[in-house]
């Protein structure tokens, strides 16, 4: 077999500039850059704390001590992943990725994205406006709140991302070059390993889980049929460049208020199946709906939240599908006939359930937990909604292929038990 791989040229990122930032340098890095003058007079006192609750980043929020809504966010890629140190490196090119995506997601949707002031190259981070006093939508959710606006923001977010980047719509030309932009593949190996492959291998692999629910987590590892799905999937997301997607689209990434909506953190993003990133919306929202077993115990109470989480899940794929009709209006009539049309939207619906159940999976066997989940301090009570969320995880991936619409997904959350496994 001929070894062609000294042809291939890895890029590697240039750390001669670099410096991981602290709650004292960051001060001194906002007071010289020009940028910002604005926004902070150059003898004001300003004030840094670390808000970074994610699993790969430094995150800084700096005040003007005097008038603290004054205020911007700077985000510092780490040559490592947080959660593990640095025993696990990681090129903090993901900055850059970031700082792209954000400026294409904030052309399409300015209303749905933080603003981005500028990223520096050099010291691998982004500058942008902070989100406060929104807070991350999984927080919200845990404790019952209802976000009327939601399904609407999301589902043109969705349709307008992915469908402006598609080459159903974007000139076939133009997408490649701007997937040539958006090659990740370190941030795409940490969702390979992460999302399909080591939750279904049994050692060795950063995996970790409730005691309580070992019998249920052999079952899913036995499960060849569900591997053989896994696997399709897992194909699907290396090789199906569709669209720009976001690539970590879960509640821990929108920060929301009673009326607005932001997505944030897009440093996953390539260019790969478009469902991926709908179905980590509503698979996140079905984390939670599993979650309410533990944080509320009133009967009445969690099946009133949890009916006001599937309207959520059916408005989210509703308002994608409304949305997403500009995309089939720019097209030759003749070029793509109805049949087509319904034949791309099913493949697309079924995509969300087969990634949003492998979001589900991942998040309760694998190494990054969700605290939806993880806020459940009774053990018991944790694994019952982990059992839940396993359910219906496996069945969104083995059923997909029978799904023809959002109310197959909604059923399949409806008719799963915790106890089923
Ligand atoms: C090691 S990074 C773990 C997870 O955090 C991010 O949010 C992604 O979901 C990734 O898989
Ligand atoms: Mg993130």
């Amino acid at each position: 077999m001929a070894d062609f791989t000294a042809h291939i040229k890895v890029p590697g990122s240039d750390l001669s500039r670099y410096q991981p930032l602290n709650l004292e340098t960051v001060i001194d890095y906002v007071r010289k850059r020009p940028e910002l003058q604005e926004l902070f007079s150059p003898d004001e006192e300003l004030v840094s704390s670390e808000v970074g609750d994610g699993n790969l980043n430094l995150v800084f929020r700096i005040q003007a001590k005097k008038d603290p809504a004054r205020s911007v966010i700077i985000k510092q890629a780490l040559p490592y992943v947080r959660l593990v140190g640095d025993s696990w490196p990681l090129s903090p090119d993901r900055a850059l990725i970031e700082g792209r995506a954000l400026a294409i997601f904030s052309a399409i949707c300015p209303d749905l994205t933080p603003k981005l002031y500028y990223t520096d190259q050099d010291m691998y981070l982004n500058v942008m406006e902070d989100l406060a006093p929104r807070i991350i939508m999984r927080k919200g959710l845990v404790k019952r709140e209802h976000y009327p606006n939601f399904t609407k923001h999301i589902g043109r977010y969705l349709a307008r991302t992915l469908g402006e980047t598609l080459d159903l719509y974007l000139d076939p030309q133009l997408k490649k070059w701007n997937a040539a932009q958006f090659t990740n593949p370190q941030l795409c190996k940490i969702t390979e390993d992460l999302v399909f492959t080591n939750p279904y291998i049994k050692e060795g692999n950063g995996n970790h889980f409730n005691a309580l629910i070992a019998k249920d987590v052999d079952v899913i590892q036995n499960d060849v049929d569900l591997k053989v799905e896994m696997a399709e999937l897992k194909d699907a997301f290396m090789n199906h460049g569709q669209a720009l997607i976001h690539g970590d689209l879960h509640t821990g990434s929108i920060m929301v208020d009673a009326t607005t909506t932001k997505v944030m953190d897009p440093e996953f993003a390539f260019y790969g199946p478009a469902g991926f990133d709908i179905g980590a919306v509503i698979g996140n929202l079905f984390l939670n709906y599993a979650s309410h077993e533990g944080h509320t115990p009133d009967p009445g109470e969690r099946r009133e939240y949890r009916q006001y989480l599937l309207e959520l899940a059916r408005g989210v794929w509703e308002n994608f599908v409304a949305e997403f009709q500009f995309v089939w209006e720019a097209q030759d009539p003749v070029q793509r006939p109805a049949a087509y049309r319904e034949r791309y939207m099913r493949k697309l619906l079924q995509d969300t359930a087969g990634f949003g159940g492998a979001k589900m999976m991942r998040r309760i066997i694998g190494l990054a937990h969700v605290e939806d989940l993880e806020s459940i301090v009774d053990p018991e009570k944790r694994a019952v909604a982990e059992r839940l969320g396993l359910a219906i995880g496996r069945r969104l991936v083995k059923e997909r292929a029978r799904f023809t619409s959002i109310e197959d997904i909604i059923n399949v959350v409806l008719t799963s038990q915790p106890e089923v496994l």
